[in-house]
């Protein structure tokens, strides 16, 4: 029995992969005809690799698609954990596989729909009336796009002269990309922040409103980020994936990419975080159209990644660049694509403890840190790779709450925290950079 699982797993027969690819055809038509995809008997496993060789055979499962496995956490290394969720229909298989070759395993979410459910009935529970100004805006609820653009319009009304909307390309499905800027002079240098690259993140694009919030309010008000805000502008792109945060409401919670079909491929997307001109095409990417972390036909193929690499170059003087996701906690630097220290490792190290330190004085979040290829995997093609090759030393990447416990389906009521711990960090770097002109 448990050889007949082995077997069909690991050597995968080939009529029934032709038959397993025909069922995920049939199954993306009938999400594509009737709506959104469900997770009814979904599970996230927590996998522990015990050795090299468990790990190998991890990394096999990975590449198997008829399995339809979604890695929220890539095998990497034997010390960290490996989140996967497992599609009902796979279920039986991948217990089996684990068991017979006696790997560790937690369930980490028994039921993934279940989670879904109670996250929608929390939008349900806080939608009011549209808010009418961003005073009574719910920043602990999730908020669907246009929620969250119609609060960006307000922001911008309420604070003239100060907040101004900036509109730096289309998404593929035509979108326009905003970016929030926050200014009090003209011809200054820019610090960037931008959340939600990777759609179904959802905590960052909360965590991001929540932001825009806290610096028109503390302006005049605090005296260090009134200090920041009088010698920088910060700009805050908020939805940095459109048309894939559009897609996590209407269709697929679960969906990562971004939205462009793939010639040749049944698979849409592009992973927006392997799509950058700094180390692309090398390991820690797919060139597979259908895997979560594909890296697109070729760099900056995506125009969400284009148009911030020609905000980028055409602004001409960003001294911070901060790229924010989920989950994990962990504060990062370059590189991800290369295993070779960045010249600035040293300062950015020191920086990213106090950073840390920080976040943790207020809800006692611990936070690990270090370069992206040593403390989390290998990953190429990544944003703030690119942002420190064109010269922006404090370039850092987020992973925000939390550790697995609910991964990307994080509940709202950790919004607020999240973002509060997450500001004392970034004040930390904007500070930083201030202090520290280069
Ligand atoms: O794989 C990624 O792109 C990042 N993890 S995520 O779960 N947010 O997808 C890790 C890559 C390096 N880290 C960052 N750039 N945040
Ligand atoms: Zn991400």
């Amino acid at each position: 029995m448990v050889q007949e699982y082995k077997r069909t797993l690991v050597l995968g027969g080939r009529t029934s992969a032709r038959k397993m690819r025909g069922l995920w055809v049939l199954l993306a038509l009938f999400v594509a005809v009737f709506g959104k995809e469900t997770f009814e008997g979904h599970q996230v496993l927590r996998i522990t690799a015990l050795n090299e060789a468990q790990l190998d055979l991890l990394k096999e499962l990975h590449d198997k698609e008829q399995l339809g496995l979604d890695f929220w956490m890539e095998p990497s290394d034997v010390s960290l954990p490996i989140d996967v969720r497992v599609p009902f229909h796979s279920l039986q298989d991948i217990r089996a596989f684990l068991m017979y070759h006696e790997i560790y395993y937690d369930i980490m979410i028994q039921d993934l729909q279940d989670v879904l459910d109670e996250e929608q009935r929390e939008m349900l529970r806080a939608k009011s009336l549209q808010s009418r100004s961003t005073d009574d805006f719910n920043y602990a609820s999730y908020h669907t796009l246009n929620e969250i653009n119609s609060f960006i319009d307000q922001l911008v009304q309420e604070n003239p002269g100060f907040v101004s909307k900036i509109v730096i390309g289309q998404s593929y499905e035509g979108r326009p990309l905003n970016i929030l800027k926050f200014s009090t002079g003209a011809n200054r240098p820019g610090l960037w922040i931008d959340t939600g690259i990777h759609s179904r993140e959802w905590v960052t694009q909360a965590s991001g409103i929540w932001f825009s919030k806290k610096i028109v309010t503390d302006y005049g008000r605090d005296a260090e980020l009134t200090d920041i805000l009088n010698k920088y502008d910060i700009f805050l792109e908020i939805v940095t994936n459109p048309d894939g945060f559009q897609f996590t409401h209407t269709s697929n919670r679960m969906w990562r990419k971004t939205r462009k079909p793939n010639p040749g491929s049944s698979c849409v997307g592009v992973d927006p975080n392997r799509n950058w001109d700094a180390g692309f095409g090398g390991p820690g990417a797919s060139s597979t159209p259908c895997s979560e972390t594909y890296r697109g036909p070729r760099a900056h193929s995506e125009p969400e990644v284009k148009a911030i690499v020609d905000f980028v170059k055409s602004h001409g003087n960003i001294k911070a660049f901060v790229s924010i996701h989920s989950y994990s906690q962990m504060l990062l630097y370059p590189y991800g694509y290369t295993k070779t220290p960045c010249k600035d490792q040293a300062e950015l190290h020191e920086l990213a403890r106090k950073a840390i330190t920080e976040l943790s004085s207020l809800y006692n979040t611990q936070y690990r840190y270090g370069s992206i290829i040593t403390t989390i995997y290998q990953a190429s093609g990544g944003t703030v790779d690119w942002t420190y090759d064109q010269g922006i030393k404090y370039s850092y990447t987020f992973e925000l709450r939390d550790t697995g416990r609910y991964g990307f389906v994080l509940p709202a009521n950790q919004i607020i925290p999240t973002a509060q711990e997450t500001w004392l960090a970034l004040m930390t770097i904007m500070k930083h950079a201030k202090n520290n002109p280069y």
